[in-house]
């Protein structure tokens, strides 16, 4: 797009008075034009290895040094099994999400991509985030770039967009005080890209943010993006309310995530991908969102625990047939793709 018509910060907030219908009408418009009718996913399975936390984010549930009691860290064989069952049934990618723990030693951290690199080179490894990123350099004493090459030499593919949050620094500060910085976040994604690597990007919302928040967030991805082309895709992720210290009474209603949705197709020019979480928005509404700008619907997941204890139904993921009929049932075509949207198979 040229540069000259870019929307800017006050027409993005604009977009969000529009008509509900014309809005969406608008971002179907622009994701027809890069994807057509196609929804992509991949197959592929969540690990979270650990729920033991150094940080204290009031969003989270899934730490187990706060509101949940029942702390684990998996054994590399644990997670071994896991990674030979999904290989066996064809998954493509293993997304690996770990809280931050400082009981277990940083070759815990990395023998767990050496290992499954190492037995099975056809995978895909997704892992750590740049929170996970920042907390092993601060831990560990060791620099991001080394933490970096390192994440290179033990076999992590591509980096999931956690940790981003909002980049508010006065939600930020309110939401998960003392984790990686905005700044910092960036910088680590910067790195990651100058190495020839992509990642994703999130966006937690539906709590304390304003609209002017989620559009400051969406302006400083779409700042580095033009600098790097390193994001492979925008993932809106709609926060979960049990189980956690922020305690929102009202959750986000299906309007306003459909117009956040919508909003973010249009700003983020320079992102190819926009993903429908289901895990957070439910399958029914990335089905809608589909027609809201989203051309992505992540995955099958198999199993998943950070959402899914904060109330999100995830815990087991869903049916690749069920998927990919319900894809094609609300008009679109299911194209299973690779980690890096390299199409495989139109289901
Ligand atoms: O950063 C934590 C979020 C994220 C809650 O890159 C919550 O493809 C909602 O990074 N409600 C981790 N969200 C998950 C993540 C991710 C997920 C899917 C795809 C990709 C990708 C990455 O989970 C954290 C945090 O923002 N989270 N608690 C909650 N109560």
């Amino acid at each position: 797009m040229n540069q000259r018509d870019r929307i800017d910060f006050e027409e993005a907030l604009q977009l969000y008075e529009m008509d509900f219908f014309e809005l969406g009408a608008l971002a179907d418009k622009k994701r027809q034009e890069l994807h057509g009718k196609k929804s992509y996913f991949n197959i592929n399975r969540h690990i979270n290895p650990t729920n033991v936390c150094a940080d204290t984010c009031k969003f989270c549930a899934y730490s187990a040094t706060r509101k949940n009691p029942h702390q684990y860290t998996m054994s590399h064989e644990e997670i071994l099994k896991i990674v030979a069952d999904i290989d066996a049934r064809g998954a493509k990618e293993v997304h690996i999400v770990s809280a931050h723990n400082p009981n277990v030693t940083l070759e815990w951290y990395l023998g767990i991509f050496k290992k499954i690199k190492t037995a099975y080179p056809h995978l895909h490894v997704k892992a750590l985030t740049a929170a996970e990123v920042d907390f092993l350099s601060r831990h560990h004493g060791l620099s991001y770039d080394e933490v970096l090459d390192l994440m290179v030499e033990n076999g992590v593919d591509s980096m999931p967009g956690g940790g981003a949050e909002i980049f508010d620094e006065k939600v930020r500060d309110y939401i998960c005080k003392g984790k990686v910085t905005s700044d910092q976040w960036f910088e680590i994604h910067r790195k990651w890209h100058e190495r020839g690597k992509k990642s994703n990007v999130t966006m937690l919302f539906g709590h304390v943010e304003s609209r002017e928040n989620r559009i400051d967030h969406m302006m400083r991805i779409r700042e580095l993006q033009d600098i790097t082309g390193g994001f492979n895709c925008f993932i809106p992720l709609v926060y979960q309310t049990k189980n956690n210290y922020l305690n929102i009474k009202a959750p986000i209603t299906a309007n306003e995530i459909l117009k956040t949705m919508a909003v973010a197709r249009l700003v983020l020019d320079n992102v190819a991908n926009l993903k429908a979480y289901w895990v957070t928005s439910t399958v029914n509404l990335a089905l809608v969102a589909q027609e809201f700008g989203a051309n992505d619907l992540d995955g099958t997941i198999e199993k998943e625990s950070i959402n899914a204890a904060a109330g999100a139904k995830s815990a087991n993921g869903v049916n690749l047939e069920d998927f990919t009929a319900l894809i094609k049932n609300s008009g679109f075509i299911p194209v299973e793709r690779d980690s890096l949207y390299n199409e495989i198979k139109v289901w």
